[in-house]
């Protein structure tokens, strides 16, 4: 009968294209990349490993100990982006991302609830990704940190028509718009919008987000303004509510986002 008596199976069980395609594994990576404070590091470790099962208890526990919007930030939000680098470096595929994506919203939605509500609202700002574009996973990470600056965000979700997005800022009167776009064939769906808005007497500032869209694309339309991370956005809402309109914003961007 075969023996494995012997055998090193850490040779075996691994898979194969981690040792040829990447130099660090993802525990190497995990210990460089997840957070030292032990409360955010075993936030963060739970979305990394796709804990979808345990994140519950975990960041209810967590909340006890920190700020709930940091343990968003710095633990889940923070998870999240070591799994992009993952798979950035061809070590996680699209399912883990996808896991690691809902473990991350199933413990936002827990400690949003125990962000300090009341206040009163600074703004409402209308949320989407674009027309034909299914991509939500970085949008809903700006929409937390908005809500949790004191906005009331308005998300239409995902694959908005251009023409819905535009009836929604004419009904609600947004500070400003925001779109995802991860895809190049659907960024286009902001100047579209832009133009209807402006054509309608608007003048209210269309912000391109996403990984398809960069600052000289989303400054290309009138009414158009660009945040590439969610926590400028934050920044960039705070100078519209000072007075600052989409021409200031793109002069001043670099001043306002500290870049
Ligand atoms: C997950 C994923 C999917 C999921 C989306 C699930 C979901 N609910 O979002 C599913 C499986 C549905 C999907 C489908 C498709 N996908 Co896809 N997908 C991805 C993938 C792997 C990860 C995207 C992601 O969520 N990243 C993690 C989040 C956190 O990052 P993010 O969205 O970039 O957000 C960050 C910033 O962009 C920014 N941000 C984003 N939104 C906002 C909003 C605001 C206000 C602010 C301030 C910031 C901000 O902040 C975030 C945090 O840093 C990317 C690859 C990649 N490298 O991005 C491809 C990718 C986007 N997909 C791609 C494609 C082509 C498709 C498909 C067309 C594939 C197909 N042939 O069927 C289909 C779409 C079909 C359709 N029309 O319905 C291409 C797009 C190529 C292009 N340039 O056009 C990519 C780049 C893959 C590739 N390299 O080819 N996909």
């Amino acid at each position: 009968m075969l023996s494995c008596e012997g055998a090193d199976f850490s040779k075996v069980l691994k898979r194969y294209d981690i040792d040829l395609q990447v130099e660090m594994t993802p525990q190497e990576m995990a210990a460089k990349l997840l957070p030292a404070d032990p409360v955010f590091h075993k936030v963060a470790e739970e979305v990394m490993y796709m804990r979808f099962k345990t994140v519950g208890p975990v960041v209810a526990q967590a909340i006890k100990e920190r700020d709930p919007l940091d343990v968003i930030n710095k633990g889940l939000v923070a998870g999240m982006e070591i799994v992009a680098k993952l798979y950035a470096e061809h070590v996680y595929y699209l399912p883990e991302i996808m896991m690691a994506a809902k473990t991350m919203e199933i413990g936002i939605a827990l400690a949003e609830k125990q962000v300090p509500g009341g206040r009163e609202s600074k703004a409402t700002i209308v949320m989407h990704a674009a027309e034909g574009d299914p991509h939500d996973i970085g949008k809903n990470i700006a929409a937390v940190m908005m809500r949790s600056s004191g906005y009331t965000v308005i998300d239409m979700g995902r694959d908005v028509p251009v023409v819905d997005a535009v009836a929604k800022v004419e009904e609600v009167k947004p500070l400003f718009i925001s779109g995802t776009a991860l895809m190049t064939t659907t960024m286009t769906a902001f100047p579209a919008e832009a133009k209807m808005l402006k054509d309608k007497g608007y003048n209210t500032p269309v912000m391109g987000c996403g990984g398809a869209v960069n600052r000289e694309y989303a400054n290309s339309y009138d009414l158009g303004i660009y945040s590439e991370k969610a926590p400028q956005t934050p920044l960039i809402a705070q100078k519209l509510l000072d007075g600052y309109d989409w021409q200031k914003i793109r002069e001043e961007w670099d001043n306002i986002v500290g870049e």
